[in-house]
């Protein structure tokens, strides 16, 4: 994490947080990182959309990107695809009308974002330019899980995505949506284990019985390097080997690049156009 630049042996791999739609500030990040190296990649830790103004340019830009770019998928890209899908409502302020009125691909055989973002995986396990593996997610990491398990249920998750088959949305119960919660959805933990998901503020206004999931004690990832966004109100912050980067840029606050090899972060402030009113 702390390797000088010159031990890395490939491009630097910047983990970019929660853009939300948010392009003008996307592509100021995108220009001033590829400034300090054009071979730069980059990895996506989910919410490309919601909220912000220009959520399909976020989708575009991302994409045009090519292999350059990887991608997980949050709790906000699953909305617009379950919207889609037409099992979930858009709600006021998603601001994801463009995405939906180009759903279908024109030609036919042209690119959308549909098609794109469903492939996308929901846990990554990336090497950095020195070969130390990190464990990228959106929100969270189950402290009982492995990481052959998150990969695991992952997969299993994609799968479904990808048939179709959207029983599992917003439902617990289901392993495949229980996996969604953790990895899209997680801040804390009651004192059982089970979800406090009600709890989405800053950790000091948090009653003593509900953990951050990232402090549950015997974590089982908690010697792997690890990176999560999703938490605006928590920020940037570095907990032992997990660092979380959502420093809430589309209320005003930046977006933050981590460099997995270099752990150094270059941020940007929100630009006045992309920014929205947080009531
Ligand atoms: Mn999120």
């Amino acid at each position: 994490m702390n390797s000088p630049t010159t031990e890395q042996e490939g491009p630097d791999t910047w983990v970019i947080g929660d853009v939300h739609g948010c392009h003008s500030t996307l592509k100021k990040l995108l220009d001033s990182l590829l400034e300090i190296d054009l071979d730069s990649r980059f990895v996506f830790v989910g919410d490309l959309v919601g909220k912000g103004p220009a959520s399909l340019e976020v989708l575009k830009t991302v994409d045009s990107l090519g292999d350059r770019a990887q991608v997980i998928l949050g709790n906000h890209d699953l909305h617009l695809l379950a919207v889609h899908a037409q099992v979930a409502k858009s709600r006021p302020g998603d601001l994801l009308e463009p995405c939906l009125e180009e759903a279908e691909p024109s030609p036919p055989s042209s690119w959308c974002w549909v098609r794109w973002l469903e492939q996308k995986p929901l846990a990554l396990l990336q090497s950095d330019s020195t070969g130390t593996p990190w464990l990228l997610v959106h929100a969270g990491i189950h402290p009982q899980w492995s990481v052959a398990e998150v990969l695991i249920r992952a997969e299993s998750l994609s799968h479904r995505l990808r048939s179709g088959d959207w029983s599992w949305y917003r439902n617990i119960t289901d392993p495949d949506g229980y996996t969604a919660a953790i990895l899209t959805r997680l801040r804390g933990f009651n004192a059982d284990l089970s979800l406090a998901d009600q709890w989405t503020g800053h950790p000091s206004s948090w009653p003593p019985s509900v953990t951050p999931w990232f402090q549950i004690e015997n974590r089982l990832t908690r010697e792997h390097a690890s990176v999560s966004g999703h938490w605006a109100a928590l920020g940037l912050v570095r907990h032992e080997k997990h660092i979380s980067i959502d420093a809430g840029c589309v209320y005003g606050g930046d977006l933050v690049a981590f460099s997995l090899a270099g752990g150094r972060t270059h941020r940007i402030a929100c630009l006045p156009e992309d920014r929205i009113d947080q009531d």
